[in-house]
């Protein structure tokens, strides 16, 4: 038998008081035999399970560019996108070591494909997006149709769509992937397969879903099948222009400098169901108010430099750096110069099970 407190670690069987402490070893030896039968006294841990305010088990973290390329280029050396199916190198939050999550409900890593690769064609039922922090010219295929992709593109790979990625161009290419891992996990809903090719066969010309979903403009007998976007890359040099023509338009908001968010245009909801993206300009010497929502949120710096203190640590960024801000942690950003920021969080889940909060201090 196992004893009662090390399986359920809150339980203290420290004491001091003699009567208090007959009575905590008789409450002990209570919750020994009960838990036999898989059972447990909710009044030992009530205060945990039902917290005041959000205590995330996770951590604020950084991941400085400089220091991740020589690793991400030295993994190119060392095994083939074919042979990796992904070549990736995770970015895994140090509080959750061994789980893969950079936050409890989101996956983050930094794929790495070289001139002339194949990463073959597969799918599952975790959504996937990728944002492209290095590189020109590498594609990803999903159901049929390719988009070729440059710094700063946001592009999806919907729920149980087939995808694979190549590269044509003379240069590396290398992305943020964000999944929804964690929260498919959680419901034990992932489903995967590989294709038949390592290469899907491409059926619809390059620029049809762009033509048909993204210009403001939608088929007009097309009915939506599902909550996905049915846009799948959405260009940078369209999100700057928008970036740059608002800092022209009026005052930045206090908390957030110039903020989107990405949309499927067909509904007016995020265009994966389980995760938000945004994009935010600072302008240069900007310093945002103190901030808190419960979406833990990953940040890709797109360009510019500058310093968030999250919570009671700060972390000094420039462009392509990586970090992450758990839920409920105060932030606040400063761009020593203008800076763009790519970011992802859980917040459409939230939104939709009515949980979604935030706290702009009061502006
Ligand atoms: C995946 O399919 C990709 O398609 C990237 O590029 C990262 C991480 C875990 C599971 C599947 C991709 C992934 C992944």
């Amino acid at each position: 038998v196992i004893p009662y407190a090390a399986t359920h670690a809150w339980f203290s069987a420290g004491c001091s008081d003699t009567w208090m402490c007959s009575g905590i070893a008789s409450r002990r030896d209570f919750y020994e035999r009960i838990s036999s039968l898989s059972m447990a006294p909710l009044w030992e841990s009530l205060h945990q399970l039902v917290p005041p305010q959000p205590a995330p088990k996770y951590q604020p973290a950084h991941w400085d560019y400089d220091a991740v390329r020589p690793f991400l280029m030295e993994s190119g050396a060392l095994i083939t996108a074919k042979e990796a199916v992904r070549r990736v190198l995770i970015l895994e939050n140090p509080a959750m070591a061994g789980t893969a999550c950079i936050t409890p409900t989101l996956y983050a890593g930094l794929q790495l494909i070289l001139p002339g690769e194949v990463a073959p064609s597969h799918r599952h039922t975790q959504s996937a997006l990728r944002f492209i922090v290095e590189g020109e010219g590498a594609y990803t295929a999903v159901d049929g149709e390719r988009t070729t992709m440059h710094e700063g593109d946001f592009v999806i790979t919907p729920t149980w769509t087939w995808h694979d990625h190549g590269n044509d161009s003379s240069k590396p290419m290398v992305w943020l992937d964000g999944l929804d891992i964690p929260m498919i996990a959680l419901f034990n809903a992932g489903f995967a397969e590989n294709g038949a090719e390592d290469e899907q066969e491409i059926t619809i010309p390059e620029g049809t879903s762009d033509a048909r979903f993204a210009s403001g403009l939608l088929p007009v007998d097309w009915k939506p099948s599902r909550q996905t976007s049915p846009i799948f890359n959405y260009p940078y040099a369209r999100t700057r222009e928008a970036l740059a023509r608002l800092t022209k338009a009026g005052p930045p908001d206090a908390c957030h400098g110039y903020k989107l968010r990405y949309v499927n245009p067909a509904s007016g909801g995020a265009p994966i169901a389980t995760m938000g993206t945004f994009m935010q300009l600072l302008p240069k010497g900007f310093a945002t108010s103190p901030y808190r929502s419960t979406d833990g949120t990953v940040f890709s710096v797109v360009e510019g430099e500058g310093e968030s203190t999250i919570g009671d640590r700060t972390f000094r960024w420039k462009k392509r750096d990586h970090f992450v801000v758990p839920s409920w942690a105060k932030v606040v950003h400063k761009a020593s110069s203008e800076t763009v920021l790519f970011s992802f969080s859980d917040r459409p889940v939230q939104e939709r099970l009515d949980l979604w909060r935030e706290d702009r201090g009061g502006k």
